[in-house]
Parts: structure tokens; C-alpha cells; sequence
């Protein structure tokens, strides 16, 4: 370990109290969870030609993924550019079939997920699932769980339980947790006449998954709130209270997507408060650009305070951090790339960042102290420890990585249509 540019960074950071090698331990061995949905457009299996629910994919780049083989391929590509600890994040719509076994969403069986599995075990990856409530007939007129129609509320509730022999089929193959994570898009377009009956529906259809029984050894559930979705602006039956004041009572994970706020709200203001209240919490880590766009992540001051808030209150290991986007407009897999590397820097920013230093100029009132170093600790030579990091993880740092996939482009991507 004897790069001088490190070395010299090293010293920097240790005049400030830190200690860049555990910094870059932790952020190396902080597991994020990777969506597979970015590498087809939240398509999935099920041959579904368009994406509903209040979420769109803009774009129409070649080479998205049309099938489990290619989906995978390109997963591995991602991965052997994606320093640290990985796991996947798989969605109950990306379940894959033979010609014996197809099965509807309110039957799906761990079997569906066979070979996600074995992807998993043979890269020593965790899994993550959620499950489908969106691009699917039985969504009826916006609603899921809340809806008025009884068949409609029963097929769903089938659905989650499903899910939830789903996530602890993962748990027990890989010997790793599974976070399962709710989130249903069902909202109104109008102002809505009545509030309360959907969201007391809501509740009773997962109180329903909740008593079909789960076990907490092997997964989490957590259930994502909304503000809105695009053709459901009015009214969203998960609101922030609905997810919140349910996830409390029902001793579930609340899960963050900070997208999913107005667009003043700070999720990273948000996360003590959680974290207060809660053992864990659980985060999509997106972007979004004048609405819940899901461009892809980047080293940005949102997300970068966002990781700072985890780090400070002492999260790291009581925060599911997975990442929630989908940009058709570029290389997806780059996309993958990209985001995850700016989550992973932003992280590893928080672990640099000197917060009991700062956190004592404002206990004693210092404002001046807090200021002046909060804008110098900016210019420490981070870029420094992100190539050791790189290093150590034996991943290329700086653009090298983007020549393999410019090849990768070249010779896989271009050839799908
Ligand atoms: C939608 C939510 C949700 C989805 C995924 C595909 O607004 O963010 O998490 O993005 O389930
Ligand atoms: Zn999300």
C-alpha cells in the first residue's frame, strides 16, 4: 500500500480525525442493493409491452435486455464494475418460467425464482424482492390492495403472500436476509371523494399478507410511501403517514424513496427522526429531476447528504440501501454502472467526512468553526481514496471502467433489437 497520491490524501484526512482505511473498509463491505430493473425497463418476463402503475421509463436506447439470459449477462457485466458489497433486488415480475410451470402473479412459487437463486448463490450475492403491483390486469382502474372490488383486493393480497414465501426461499438459499418491499401505486387521477375508505382497505389487505405469517429470522418487509404517480396525481392511498403510522404499528421497515417527497422535502432531514423511532429503515436511493423521474443516481448533493445522515447517526447497519431508477436513454448498463459508483462515493464521502468534528462546533454554538471547515473538508483529496478503493476492490477507478462497456456495447448490446 505504498501509492504515494494515497498516502499524501491519508495524511490529509487523519488531520482532520480520520482514518481513510476504515473509511474504506466500511464503505467496501456496505452492502447496496442492485435493481434489476434498470437493465430492461422494468419490463420484466410476463411479456408486458407497457409500463403502468404512475411510473414511466423514457427512452428508447438499443440493447435493453429481452429476456432472463441477456438480463443476467448484463447484470454481470455491471457487477464486475461495481466496487464493493453487492446484492440483488429483484421484482416478482422478472419471475422465469418453463413451459410447465407459468403461473399468475397470485401464484408464484420460490420455484419461479430457481434460477435468480442460483445466480445469487454462485456470486455469493444476497437477494432482495418486491413484489409486482403494477402492469398487471387485475389493477383496476389505478387500485390494488385498496380497491373497492373484493376479487381485486383478494388477487392482491395473494400476490403479497406469495411474495413473502418468495423473499424467505431467498433468505434461506443464500443464507442471507431478504428485505421484501411493498409498494403499490394505487392512487386517483381526481380529487378523490373519500380518503379514508381506500387507505382502510389498504390496511386490511396487508393486514391480511402480514397474518398469512413470515419469518423474522429470514426476511424484513417494508412498505414505500408516495406522494404521487403520473395519471394518479390527486390522491395516493401510501401516503407518508399511511406508510409511516402503518410500518409503526405493524412492525414493519419504512422505506424512503427520495423521489417520492415534495420537492422541497430533504429525505436526509428526514432519516434521524427515522432512525429514532424505528431498528431499521430502508432507502431507495434515486434522482429525480422536477418530478420522481428515476434519472439515474449521481455524486450529487442530495444524494451525498443523504448517505452523510446515515453515516452520522451511527445507520450504517440498520439502513437497506438500494437504489430505484430507470433511464432508457443510455446505456443501461452504464446506467448501472454510474449510479451505483456515485451511491458507493457518496458513501464513502460520509465516512471521510470528519461529523464529530462539525457536530461539536455546533454543540458549543461555533457556527463560524462549522462553516469555515464544512467548506474546506470539501476539497480534501476524496478522489484520492475513491481510486484506493477501487483499487483494493481490484475494479478500475476513474472512466477505465466505461471502455469495457463501450466494448461491451459493441459486441453484445448492439447486436439485440
Ligand atoms: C415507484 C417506486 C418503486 C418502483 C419499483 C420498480 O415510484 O419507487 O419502488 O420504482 O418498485
Ligand atoms: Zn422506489
Amino acid at each position: 500500500m505504498n501509492n504515494p497520491i494515497y498516502e499524501n490524501a491519508k495524511a490529509i484526512y487523519a488531520a482532520y480525525g480520520i482514518d481513510t482505511d476504515s473509511a474504506i473498509e466500511k464503505a467496501l463491505s456496505t452492502p447496496i442493493s442492485l435493481h434489476c430493473w434498470q437493465g430492461d425497463d422494468v419490463k420484466g418476463f410476463e411479456g408486458a409491452r407497457a409500463l403502468d402503475g404512475g411510473i414511466q421509463a423514457t427512452g428508447n436506447y438499443p440493447g435493453a435486455a429481452r429476456n432472463p439470459e441477456e438480463l443476467m449477462a448484463d447484470l454481470d457485466k455491471a457487477l464486475s464494475l461495481m466496487p464493493g458489497a453487492m446484492r440483488i433486488n429483484l421484482h416478482a415480475n422478472y419471475a422465469i418460467f418453463n413451459d410447465n410451470n407459468r403461473a399468475d402473479r397470485d401464484a408464484l412459487l420460490p420455484e419461479h425464482f430457481e434460477k435468480w437463486v442460483e445466480f445469487a448463490i454462485e456470486r455469493g450475492l444476497g437477494l432482495d424482492f418486491n413484489p409486482t403491483f403494477f402492469s398487471h390486469p387485475m389493477v383496476k382502474d389505478g387500485l390494488t390492495l385498496s380497491s373497492p372490488d373484493d376479487e381485486v383486493r383478494a388477487f392482491w393480497v395473494r400476490h403479497g403472500i406469495a411474495s413473502l414465501r418468495i423473499g424467505e426461499y431467498f433468505a434461506k438459499r443464500t443464507g442471507k436476509k431478504c428485505l421484501i418491499n411493498f409498494w403499490m401505486p394505487d392512487g386517483l387521477k381526481e380529487i378523490p371523494a373519500d380518503r379514508y375508505s381506500p387507505r382502510a382497505r389498504m390496511a386490511d389487505s396487508l393486514d391480511k399478507i402480514l397474518a398469512a405469517g413470515y419469518d423474522k429470522e429470514l426476511v424484513d418487509i417494508s412498505l414505500e410511501s408516495k406522494v404521487f404517480g403520473i395519471g394518479l396525481e390527486s390522491y395516493t392511498v401510501g401516503s407518508a403517514e399511511f406508510c409511516l403510522a402503518y410500518s409503526a404499528s405493524r412492525g414493519l421497515v419504512p422505506l424512503m424513496d427520495n423521489g417520492h417527497y415534495h420537492p422541497t422535502e430533504q429525505v436526509a432531514d428526514k432519516i434521524p427522526s427515522m432512525l429514532l423511532f424505528n431498528d431499521k429503515i430502508a432507502l431507495h436511493v434515486t434522482r429525480c429531476v422536477r418530478w420522481d423521474s428515476d434519472h439515474v443516481v449521481r455524486y450529487d448533493d442530495e444524494t451525498r447528504e443523504i448517505l452523510r445522515e446515515v453515516v452520522r447517526c451511527g445507520g450504517v447497519d440498520k439502513t437497506y440501501i438500494a437504489l430505484d431508477y430507470f433511464d432508457a436513454s443510455i446505456n443501461r448498463v452504464a446506467a448501472w454502472i454510474t449510479g451505483l459508483r456515485a451511491a458507493r462515493k457518496a458513501l464513502l464521502n460520509a465516512l471521510l467526512t470528519p461529523e464529530a468534528l462539525l457536530a461539536d462546533y455546533q454543540n458549543k454554538a461555533d457556527y463560524t468553526s462549522l462553516l469555515v471547515i464544512s467548506e474546506e473538508i470539501k476539497t480534501a483529496p476524496f478522489g484520492a481514496v475513491w481510486e484506493e478503493l477501487c483499487a483494493r476492490a481490484e475494479m478500475p477507478a476513474g472512466a477505465a471502467w466505461f471502455e469495457e462497456i463501450k466494448k461491451y456495447e459493441n459486441e453484445v448490446l448492439s447486436a439485440r433489437n
